[in-house]
């Protein structure tokens, strides 16, 4: 083929800006992609040697300053001397807070030839910045290889304050150790809330020790497998304030869920006579996600879960518990109840889905005496209204998470109407449990589940192409990993990865500068550097050019 001299200029034009594109640099790793990157030309590299020193305002034990001492061992080889407050010379890191900037999340990282600056209001901004220098120094192997940093200036701040990541141990167990291995992996993208969803159908998996019976008979639904298979364990109060304090260090907040009131056969294998007047004698098995509820009259069940919410309340320091709220059977549960029928009578209610709002009022009354705010899943009860009429009638203080697959932009408008905060877990684009691709592993297809692509979850827009005044009390996102089919830590990360690498971008980057051929390249020094760290990650065969 002959090319005009017009298209062989063009051409060549492309070439050169594919070959600049393509060639790896500072910013071939950076994952979510920061707000604001400005590269400095013409200047020279900041180079790590044994004399760079590090100047810090931080306390000696600071997590950041061992965070910037591994970053340096494990990309250079190099550890750098501590000279604190008043360190100086000529290759210099520095690492201080500075309440000059605003914003809890919000860091300026920038590297000239002789210093390499790191500032932010807190140490959580302090770490984000970290993480983008070990993504700089991930990405550009080239100079990296050589200990040198090329000149950048980069000031981030995330979109949303809420970017959760939610496991579910309920369903399969994951000890201890591997909960920390995942919070691991989030901190590298910049997650802030790990929601723990400690509690279902399959099992209770949280010690309570005014109820011992709750995890004895709770967390056990296989005994003969042996006391940590993945349908067995629980975890102590003492093993969760180590949890907690790892993921503090690492800027993760833990979010307990105890999912109420359905999702509760794991309480009703241990207090059968928490149930309904009509299930009291059915046999409870742990193993399946069945429509038992408990009883919406039945005084024990206010104060045990107020026993509970104390316990959990003084466990947890987040302000505040996820107590479910999803998927409760009313028909099959409060609508054949003698208890429940008598009080809708006292209360002259015509719809049991209005003991939702007795319920949760009692419920809620415990978690606010013990200084908490409520989560609820965000349940729109379209089933029994005329088409088209919601039943709203959360309170104003529950922040509720969106999750059911088309009501998305109707809870948008509700909770907008009515003053409640919202999280978005649309089912669409941010439920990892779904395969991501027809026919991946067989286990992931169960229940015909739709697929969520790569792709897929790309194009989540947290704001739902709304205009600003319309999302601002959008807090953030939540990818859940719903655990029927994960059975281990090695399962959980193969479902994470990468997708969760495309929602961390969603919670951080602002739309304008989101692409997705951008995050393809950015993606795969990401996998790399996952696989090469142990992490089990999906590889997307699908998106790779042929
Ligand atoms: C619905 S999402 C659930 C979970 C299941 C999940 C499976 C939500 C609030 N409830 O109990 O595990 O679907 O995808």
């Amino acid at each position: 083929m002959i090319f005009s001299t017009k298209k062989l200029k063009l051409v060549s034009l492309f070439l050169l800006t594919a070959a600049c594109s393509f060639g790896q640099s500072n910013t071939s790793a950076l994952l979510p992609l920061p707000n604001h990157i400005e590269q400095i030309t013409g200047k020279k590299n900041f180079t790590i040697t044994s004399q760079t020193t590090v100047k810090t305002n931080l306390p000696k034990q600071a997590f950041c300053l061992f965070e910037l001492q591994r970053i340096l061992r494990d990309r250079v080889g190099q550890s750098a001397i501590m000279g604190g407050f008043t360190a100086s010379g000529n290759s210099l890191i520095e690492l201080s807070t500075d309440p000059g900037i605003q914003g809890k999340e919000h860091y300026v990282l920038d590297i000239s030839e002789n210093k390499i600056s790191i500032k932010g209001a807190t140490q959580d901004a302090l770490f984000y910045g970290l993480k983008t220098l070990d993504q700089i120094l991930l990405g550009d192997v080239c100079n990296t290889a050589n200990k040198q940093i090329t000149p950048i200036r980069i000031d981030d701040e995330p979109r949303f304050g809420y970017r959760a990541l939610m496991l579910d141990p309920a369903r399969h167990f994951l000890p201890v150790e591997d909960v920390k291995f995942y919070i691991d992996q989030m901190a590298k993208y910049k997650y802030n809330v790990l929601q723990l969803h400690l509690t279902d159908d399959q099992g209770w998996r949280v010690e309570i020790k005014k109820h011992p019976g709750l995890t004895e008979t709770g967390a056990f639904r296989n005994p003969q497998t042996g006391p940590n298979g993945p349908d067995n364990g629980y975890y102590t109060q003492q093993q969760l304030k180590d949890l907690i304090q790892y993921a503090a260090d690492r800027n993760v907040e833990i979010i307990p869920e105890l999912d109420i009131p359905g999702h509760t056969v794991a309480v009703l294998a241990t207090y059968p006579e928490l149930g309904c007047t009509h299930t009291d004698t059915i046999q409870k098995i742990m193993g399946k996600t069945v429509d038992l509820m408990l009883c919406a009259n039945n005084d024990k069940v206010y104060t045990v879960y107020d026993d509970i919410i104390k316990e959990i309340a003084e466990l947890f320091p987040s302000s505040k518990i996820h107590l479910g709220g999803d998927e409760a059977v009313i028909e099959k549960n409060w609508t054949k109840c003698d208890r429940c029928q008598s009080l809708m009578k006292q209360l002259g209610y015509t719809k049991e889905s209005q003991l939702m709002n007795y319920f949760f009022d009692k419920i809620l009354a415990s978690v606010r005496k013990y200084g908490k705010e409520p989560i609820l899943w965000c349940e729109l009860d379209n089933i029994r209204m005329p088409a088209n009429e919601y039943l709203f009638d959360y309170p104003k203080d529950a922040t509720l998470i969106t999750w059911r697959a088309g009501l998305t932009p109707k809870c948008i408008e509700l909770t907008a109407k009515h003053g409640n905060s919202l999280i978005m877990a649309p089912g669409e684009y941010t439920y990892l449990d779904y395969p991501q691709l027809k026919g991946d592993l067989p286990e992931f297809n169960n229940w015909g589940m739709p697929v969520t692509t790569l792709e897929t979850c790309y194009q989540f827009d947290p704001g739902y192409g709304l205009p600003a005044a319309q999302h601002a009390h959008i807090q953030g996102i939540c990818g859940t990993l719903w655990g029927e089919a994960i059975k281990d830590i090695n399962r959980v990360t193969y479902m994470t990865f990468p997708r969760g690498l495309a929602l961390a971008e969603a919670g951080w980057t602002q739309m304008e500068y989101r692409d997705w051929d951008s995050f393809k390249e950015r993606m795969y020094p990401n996998l790399m550097n996952l696989m090469k760290q142990g992490v089990s990650i999906r590889i997307p065969f699908e998106i790779v050019p042929r």
